[in-house]
């Protein structure tokens, strides 16, 4: 088998970018570990930045999410009772989407199946090879055969856990991270959104966060011990302390009702560098993980795909390798910013085990300021919606 580019990862990154490729009549192979039902099962993202409600247009994959999607012009931060608003469309003229990742997914396997583009699902032993020359390739066990898939260049979109990044020689690979000492715990459940816009609230008790996906499907997180599970907590004990952390009038508002689902994910901020390898690019969280506080991680993933797609759309049309040779840096340029935004929101938001009563003062004095002050609203507000590619 031969394909112009070898995508490993059939998440939102590995779908994205074959799909843009297909419109600039590139072509791509995808191979996914998983099946398709159990990549539509996980339940994940719900915030998208305009550059990825573009993108999703710029793929022909738009339609849905312009019909269903929900405009969001702010969003409420709220410290104990105290409640203020950022104004993102007042502050920068832009607003975010909220359209679940696997919704973004699903448009996008739709549209690989429309356009007879392949996605092989359950590949075993994926193993890229020769990527350090001009004719790399990648070899998988499928329907209980080894396959070879032959290249031009691999994309490495495997997430945290998939093997791309490994294939860089450790001595040229640098990983810097950060976890962090506590989780999320999240509920998926059938009832009404509590407020027309998420509100994080920074509590005593500690974090929580108000979202959704629709009128009739919300999404609330609350910041728990690593140690738990999600067997620890029943949706009663869940409900009762997320009303402890969020403002009273909201808690008084919350519907609640049985969970559809429950899972905890641990918070880490993690950056691999280089993200590129000879003929190797990394997308998405196979290069770098933010914690979930201000929704980045689909949308870091989705500027890699836009820079990635640009750089080979001009080796191929222009014969200019120039995108290529600079895509580590340029991809990593804004990364960084954002793993800042990320660990800054988390750090104003969550309650540390170790903190001191100082440490508290100056998260307080800092959530005032945020408050009172445009230019730091804006600042955030800048962030939120999504720094410029
Ligand atoms: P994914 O989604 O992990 O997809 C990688 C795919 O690669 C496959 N794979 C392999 N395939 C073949 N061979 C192998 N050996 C393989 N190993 C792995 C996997 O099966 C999978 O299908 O990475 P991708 O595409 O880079 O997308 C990244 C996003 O999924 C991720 O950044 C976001 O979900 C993060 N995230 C959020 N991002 C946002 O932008 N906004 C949000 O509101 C937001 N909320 C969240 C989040 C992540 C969360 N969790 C659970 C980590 C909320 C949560 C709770
Ligand atoms: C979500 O709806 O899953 C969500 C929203 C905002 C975040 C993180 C997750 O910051």
């Amino acid at each position: 088998m031969r394909t112009q580019v070898a995508i490993i990862g059939g998440g939102p990154s590995g779908l994205l970018l074959s799909q843009l490729l297909h419109s600039a009549g590139i072509e791509s192979v995808v191979l996914e570990r998983r099946s398709r039902d159990y990549v539509l099962s996980r339940i994940r993202a719900g915030v998208l930045e305009t550059g990825l409600v573009d993108l999703m247009h710029e793929a022909g994959v738009g339609d849905r999410m312009e019909r269903e999607g929900f405009v969001h012009d702010g969003t409420l931060l709220a410290n104990g009772n105290e409640q203020f608003r950022i104004d993102f469309k007042a502050l920068t003229g832009r607003h975010v989407m909220v359209y679940g990742q696997t919704e973004v997914t699903r448009d996008l396997y739709e549209a690989r199946d429309a356009a007879g583009g392949t996605v092989i699902h359950e590949c075993r032993g994926v193993k890229p090879h020769d990527l350090d020359t001009a004719a790399p390739f990648v070899t998988f066990l499928h329907d209980g055969k080894v396959n070879r898939l032959d290249c031009d260049f691999v994309a490495g979109c495997d997430g945290y856990h998939g093997p791309s990044r490994q294939e860089i020689p450790t001595a040229e690979r640098t990983e810097y991270e950060k976890t962090y000492p506590f989780g999320w715990l999240g509920v998926l459940s059938e009832t009404p959104p509590v407020a027309d816009e998420l509100i994080y609230a920074n509590s005593e008790r500690g974090f929580a966060l108000c979202s959704m996906r629709n009128d009739s499907l919300s999404r609330y997180y609350i910041q728990c011990d690593l140690s738990d599970s999600p067997d620890d907590w029943t949706d009663e004990m869940f409900w009762d302390e997320l009303k402890r952390r969020i403002p009273e009038e909201a808690a008084d508002r919350l519907v609640t009702g049985p969970s559809i689902e429950k899972s905890i994910a641990p918070l880490r901020s993690f950056v691999c560098e280089p993200m590129r390898w000879g003929r190797l690019f990394l997308c998405g969280d196979a290069a770098h993980i933010v914690p979930p506080t201000g929704a980045k991680g689909l949308n870091t993933a989705a500027s890699d795909v836009h820079y990635l797609f640009n750089a080979l759309r001009h080796f191929y049309h222009d014969r200019d390798d120039e995108g290529l040779e600079k895509y580590s840096e340029t991809a990593l340029a804004r990364i960084w910013k954002t793993e800042r935004f990320s660990w800054w929101f988390s750090s104003l938001m969550h309650r540390y085990p170790d903190q001191s009563g100082f440490d508290l003062r100056m998260q307080q004095a800092e959530l005032a300021f945020l408050r009172d002050n445009e230019a730091a609203q804006k600042a955030m507000a800048e962030s939120y919606v999504g720094l410029p590619y």
